[in-house]
Parts: structure tokens; sequence; C-alpha cells
């Protein structure tokens, strides 16, 4: 049985997870943390979670786990048959995680473990979450999902980014990205409504206490 490795609160971990409550695969889940030891780093050559152990070895990074899924189990597709628009997804996935997420995360240290971020990273981050979230409106159709009419990948991987990022936004620089980003207060909720989301939510709780 493929087993995931990461934890409760890591929004990337949740992606993979939320991948596969999709797509209905049996799984088990082996709480782990992000860890330099010799034995994790034979599973996830950066030490990164979220690391999806397979019968024939293990997969890192969540658009590979992603796409494994999708070849094992291709219904209820999670990327669109057509190349065009399967490219586009992909294009949403990597614009979210460099340009939205990658940057948010240079503030989580003050944002969400009690750290200290210098006024210049700030400065810098602010400029590019801007950049990054106009590039995301650009892209983005919420149409009623984010790629379009079906929910895919995009969708997976922007419920767990927008929402973080937003959170640094909104504490460092008392903007709501959301704002920036029209027709994504509704497909939020939307998303929210999945059952898939709604277990990410409930273990989080859990986690949390
Ligand atoms: N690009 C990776 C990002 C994974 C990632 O950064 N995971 C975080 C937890 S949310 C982590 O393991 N951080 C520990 C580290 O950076 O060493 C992916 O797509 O899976």
């Amino acid at each position: 049985m493929l087993k995931l490795h990461g934890f409760s609160i890591s929004n990337y971990y949740n992606m993979a997870k939320i991948a596969l409550l999709e797509k209905g695969i049996e799984f088990e889940e082996a709480d782990t943390r992000p860890s330099q030891d010799d034995d994790y780093l034979s599973l996830s050559p950066m030490g990164k979670v979220p690391c999806l152990e397979t019968d024939h070895g293990c997969i890192t990074e969540v658009d590979a786990i992603i796409g494994y899924l999708e070849a094992i189990q291709p219904s209820p597709a999670l990327l669109p048959k057509d190349d065009f628009e399967r490219a586009k997804v992909h294009e949403l996935m990597r614009y979210l995680q460099l340009y939205v997420e990658l940057e948010a995360r240079r503030c989580f240290p003050e944002v969400f473990f009690g750290g200290k971020v210098s006024d210049e990273t700030k400065e810098q981050v602010k400029e590019s979450l801007a950049k990054g979230i106009a590039s995301v409106a650009r892209l983005a159709k919420f149409d009623p999902y984010i790629a379009g009419k079906e929910f895919t990948a995009a969708d997976i991987v922007a419920s767990q980014s927008i929402g973080l990022a937003n959170a640094v936004s909104q504490r460092l620089f008392d903007r709501n990205l959301l704002d920036d980003l029209p027709g994504s207060s509704e497909w939020l909720t939307l998303v929210n409504e999945r059952d898939s989301v709604k277990a990410i939510r409930e273990s989080q709780r859990a986690a949390r206490g």
C-alpha cells in the first residue's frame, strides 16, 4: 500500500493527501517531520515532506507525486486530457509555488514561528507577492475552478498555498490577497466544501488539539 510521509500542518503534505483522497486511493500515513538524517534522506533526498513510498521506491515533490497518482489511477482526473489545458494546469501550479508560496514562505519565521524577519526581506516579499498574485490573477479563470470548468491539481495547490500567503500578507502588509484575485472568494468557498479539503482541516484541528 502507498505510504505518505509528512505531517498534517504541512501544506505540501496536505496537497499530496488531498490528491490521494480525491482519487479514492488507499494509503497509509506516516507521521514524519522533515529531517536531514541519513535514513530519511535515503527516502527524500532534500529531507522534505511529503514523500510518497510506493512498492517501487519513493517519490518526492508534489508535482511528481500528483503526476504519479494520475498515472496509476486516471479517474477521477486531476489533470485535463487536453494537452494544452494540462500544460496550463501545470503552469498555474508552478506560478503558485514559485511566485506566491515560496515568496510568502520567506516570512513564515515571523508569522508562524515566533521569529523575526528583517524589514528588507519584508519589503522584498511585499513587492514579489504582489507581482506573483497579479500573475496568478492573469492565469486564473475561477470558472468556477481556478483553471476552468473542472476541479484540477491546480485547485489543490492553490487551496493550500494562497491561504498561507494571505496570512503573511494580512499580518505583515495589511493586505488581503483575495482582493487582488477577482472571483477567488467564491472559488475558495467551493473548494473548502470538498470532502477532501474538509478532511484536511479536521486532521489539522486534531493535531493542534
Ligand atoms: N517543493 C516541495 C516543497 C516541500 C516542502 O518545502 N515541505 C516543507 C514542509 S511544508 C519541508 O519539508 N520543509 C523542510 C525543509 O525545507 O527542510 C514539494 O513540492 O513537495
